[in-house]
């Protein structure tokens, strides 16, 4: 009888804390999705040889030899403010940084693993500072954790190109190390949320994912976790496991029913690489616009120097996004996608009783868009003011902008409606 009693506490009890855990997450999400714009930041000593973090291993590089660049690494001219501030000028709300990638190192001090920063020339614990940079400047901060690690003997898989390296490993121990570290992250650093990659090998299953991910919220049930912990990442479903979902360098669909994040990078690869070809202001402006039409955020990635700096051309780019957001903000922060499906030649966000069309190409200076059921347009201005025609002719409005747009990377029409935007169906453009 006793036994039973307690066997129902303890049920209630979990019950208790996953609905805790989902209406918290749930009230965390709406204001996350209101940041638009994040960045990501994937550093390691493998910016000593300029190639890609965790996947160079056993490529370009050899495995010793990537073993061993912690021994060299030591990014002197690393300042976390001066990371922070250049998201900032950028109009970022968020960073992501790469606490530990595929290649297994660690860029905190942690207890479980001596290969870490403290064990590098550099002995500085780079999460920490910029968690504390992150704070100081009002950035969220996060952090991404590696799911699968190459370096650890516990992970079966040792060098995803040649399996005849796998070892045995326990994937028991492996997941104790994990949760080890994740304690450390989660109280030392106090994260918004955990990015998580690396879910796809075999050793992995969808329930291994599933305990760390409430393991995770039963250590701060606030904490927003993405889908790359467990198995199934195109969906959120009974069967997945996170908050919401991640396409991969590239601009996620129109989504208005589950919370998206796209993660691209500025140049090509995540981490640095000397000469990396980088997107044009036209471009970097356009995929933000085109993700927060779509109603996802964007994780914009740079890949700090060997020295610990961004390179200036990129912290240059940045600058710029964040003139161009100094100006049009309103149109994508707390605004949601849609009502018309983006395209090449347009897209929509919308905030109350405003519909921000965003205008990539137009037709000559018409601008042709569906017409909205039951909507009436009371006024149609350029964000500086200038007034623009609205013509409607049975199912399409035309809109009549200026001969010289005021700005070559993404005009906005502000069209107020007489009723709240959010609420109208999408629809194809
Ligand atoms: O393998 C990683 C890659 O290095 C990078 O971290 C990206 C970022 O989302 N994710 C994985 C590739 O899918």
């Amino acid at each position: 009888m006793v036994a039973k009693r307690y066997l129902i506490t303890c049920l209630l009890l979990i019950i208790s804390a996953q609905s805790f855990a989902q209406q918290t997450q749930k009230a965390r999400m709406p204001e996350f999705m209101d940041q638009r714009f994040g960045m990501f930041v994937h550093f390691g000593p493998i910016t000593l040889r300029g190639t890609e973090i965790g996947w160079s291993r056993n490529k370009e590089v050899a495995q010793a030899d990537y073993d061993s660049l912690y021994k060299e690494f030591n990014p002197v001219l690393f300042n976390a403010d001066n990371w922070v501030k250049a998201a900032k000028d950028a109009g970022i709300k968020y960073l992501v940084i790469t606490a530990k990638h595929h290649d297994g190192f660690c860029l905190w001090p942690t207890k479980l693993s001596d290969y870490n920063i403290m064990n590098s020339p550099f002995k500085r614990d780079i999460v920490g500072e910029l968690a504390k940079a992150c704070k100081k400047q009002g950035m969220i901060f996060g952090i991404y954790c590696t799911v699968l690690d190459w370096h650890d003997k516990n992970y079966p898989i040792q060098n995803p190109y040649d399996s005849t390296k796998n070892v045995k490993g326990d994937i028991t121990a492996f997941k104790a190390t994990m949760k080890g570290e994740l304690k450390e992250l989660i109280t030392k650093y106090d994260p918004y949320l955990l990015w998580f990659d690396g879910y796809w090998e075999k050793p992995w299953t969808n329930a291994d994912g599933r305990e760390i991910y409430y393991y995770i919220k039963s250590i701060n049930p606030n904490i927003l976790v993405n889908n790359r912990l467990g198995k199934v990442s195109e969906v959120l479903s009974n069967e997945s496991v996170g908050d919401y979902l991640t396409p991969e360098q590239r601009i996620g669909q129109l989504n208005m029913n589950e919370p998206w994040e796209s993660c691209i990078t500025i140049c090509q690869q995540w981490a640095w690489k000397p000469n990396d070809q980088m997107k044009s202001l036209k471009e970097c402006i356009q995929t933000l616009v085109k993700t927060a039409a779509g109603n996802g955020n964007l994780l914009f990635n740079v890949g700090p120097m060997m020295d610990g700096r961004i390179e200036g051309r990129q912290v240059t780019r940045l600058k710029k996004i964040g003139d161009w957001m100094k100006t049009y903000g309103s149109s994508i922060y707390n605004t949601k996608g849609g009502p018309f499906v983006p395209n090449d030649n347009l897209a929509s966000t919308r905030k109350g009783s405003k519909i921000y069309i965003h205008v990539f190409k137009s037709a000559g200076n018409t601008l042709t868009i569906p017409t909205l059921p039951n909507v009436v347009i009371n006024k149609a201005t350029l964000f500086n003011g200038e007034k623009v025609e609205v013509k409607q002719s049975g199912k399409t409005i035309q809109l009549t902008l200026p001969d010289k747009l005021p700005d070559d990377n993404d005009n906005v029409v502000i069209l107020d409606i007489n009723q709240d935007a959010e609420k109208l169906p999408v629809i194809k453009a």
